[in-house]
C-alpha cells in the first residue's frame, strides 16, 4: 500500500476544511468550534486543531489529507504539523481566499511561516472565491511568486467542487504516484456535483473591488473594532505620523501619540500583513493599549483589562483582511 500525504495551509475561510471534506471518503475528524469573533461574518465555525481526511485511489494507493487551522492563534498546531506531518508529505496546497483585502500578503505570510516545508516540497497555490472577486489575477500571483523565488502552479478553483480538488491532488502527486485513473475519478465527481448548486454566497458580504496590497484602515475596520466587546476606543496614524482617525481623548490619545512617535520595540513578524509590530501597555486606568505598527502606520486600540489582548490582535488582523 502506498500512502501519500498532502498538507493544506492558508488563511481562515479559504476553504481548507471544505476541500478536505469534499474529497475524503471517510468521515472527517471534526475539530471545528463556533466562532465568536469577526470571523463569524464569513463562516460559522473555525478549525481549532486540524482537518484530516483520506482519499482512496485504489487498493494500492491512498492519500491522507491534512489541514491546518487558519488563525495565527493556533500557530502551535502549525509547528506540530510542519514538523510531524509535512516532513514526508508529497506536497502542499496553499489555499488563498481572493476576497480578503490583501490576498497576496496572505501568500507571502504563509510562504514565510511554512518556508521549511515548502522550500523542498511541491507547492500548488489554490485561489478560491474567485467567483466573488477576480483579482488578484493569475498573472499577479505568478508575478509575486517570481519575486519570492518560488515555483508553484496557480489554480483558480471553487473550493466546494470535488472535481477541482481532485485536480489539485493530481498535480501534487504527478510523478510521485502510479495512479492513472484521475480522469475517470473527476468525471464521476462532476456527475455527482452536476445538480449541486454552488451559489455565490458572498452577495451579502459586499466585497469591494481589489485595491492593491497597500494596507488602509477603512471606516468599516474602525467600526468593526469599536464593536468588539471590551474595546473602548482607538486611534490611527498614517505613514506621515498624522492622525487619521481617533475616538480616544485626553491622556489616552497623548499616550498613543507619544508611543508611536517614540520607539516601538520590534516584536517580530506575526501577521499576514507583513511586519506588524505589536506592543501592549497598561494605562493609568488599568486599561490595555495595544499598539500595532506597520509600514510607518500605527493603530492603537484601548481595551478593558479583562479583554484578552491576544484576541484583540487576532481581531485586528481579521478585520484588516476582511473589514
Ligand atoms: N463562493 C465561494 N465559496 C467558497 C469557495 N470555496 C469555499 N467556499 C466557502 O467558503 C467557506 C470556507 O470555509 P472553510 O472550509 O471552513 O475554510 P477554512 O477556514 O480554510 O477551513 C465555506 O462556507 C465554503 O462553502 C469558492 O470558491 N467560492
Ligand atoms: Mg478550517
Amino acid at each position: 500500500m502506498e500512502n501519500h500525504k498532502v498538507l493544506f495551509i492558508g488563511p481562515v475561510g479559504s476553504g481548507k476544511t471544505t476541500a478536505i471534506r469534499s474529497i475524503s471518503d471517510i468521515d472527517c475528524l471534526d475539530t471545528e468550534a463556533q466562532v465568536s469573533d469577526v470571523t463569524g461574518r464569513r463562516k460559522q465555525t473555525t478549525t481549532v486543531a486540524m482537518d484530516y481526511g483520506r482519499l482512496t485511489l485504489s487498493e494500492e494507493s491512498r492519500v491522507h489529507l491534512y489541514g491546518t487551522p487558519g488563525q495565527a492563534r493556533f500557530r502551535f498546531m502549525w509547528e506540530l504539523l510542519s514538523e510531524e506531518i509535512a516532513k514526508d508529505c508529497a506536497g502542499v496546497v496553499m489555499m488563498i481566499d481572493n476576497t480578503r483585502n490583501y490576498p497576496m500578503r496572505d501568500l507571502k505570510y504563509y510562504a514565510r511561516e511554512f518556508a521549511n516545508v515548502i522550500d523542498n516540497k511541491r507547492l500548488v497555490i489554490a485561489v478560491t472565491r474567485s467567483d466573488l472577486r477576480m483579482r488578484p489575477s493569475v498573472e499577479e500571483y505568478h508575478g509575486l511568486l517570481k519575486e519570492l523565488g518560488k515555483e508553484a502552479a496557480v489554480c483558480f478553483i471553487d473550493g466546494r467542487r470535488k472535481s477541482d480538488l481532485l485536480s489539485l491532488v493530481e498535480l501534487i502527486l504527478e510523478g510521485q504516484c502510479d495512479y492513472s485513473e484521475w480522469a475517470t475519478l473527476k468525471r464521476l465527481a462532476e456527475a455527482e456535483q452536476k445538480d449541486m448548486e454552488f451559489s455565490s454566497n458572498g452577495a451579502e458580504l459586499e466585497i469591494d473591488e481589489y485595491q492593491g496590497e497597500q494596507v488602509v484602515i477603512k471606516e468599516s475596520v474602525v467600526n468593526g473594532l469599536l464593536n468588539i466587546e471590551g474595546v473602548l476606543g482607538l486611534a490611527a496614524t498614517d505613514a506621515n505620523g498624522d492622525l487619521v482617525t481617533s475616538s480616544l481623548e485626553g491622556s489616552q490619545l497623548e499616550n498613543f501619540i507619544a508611543l508611536v512617535t517614540g520607539i516601538v520595540p520590534d516584536q517580530g513578524e506575526n501577521s499576514s500583513l507583513g511586519q506588524v509590530n505589536n506592543v501592549v501597555f497598561r494605562d493609568r486606568h488599568e486599561n490595555n493599549l495595544s499598539v500595532f505598527v506597520w509600514e510607518g502606520m500605527a493603530l492603537g486600540v484601548v481595551s478593558s483589562r479583562k479583554t484578552s489582548t491576544r484576541m484583540i490582535r487576532q481581531q485586528v488582523n481579521d478585520l484588516l483582511q476582511w473589514g
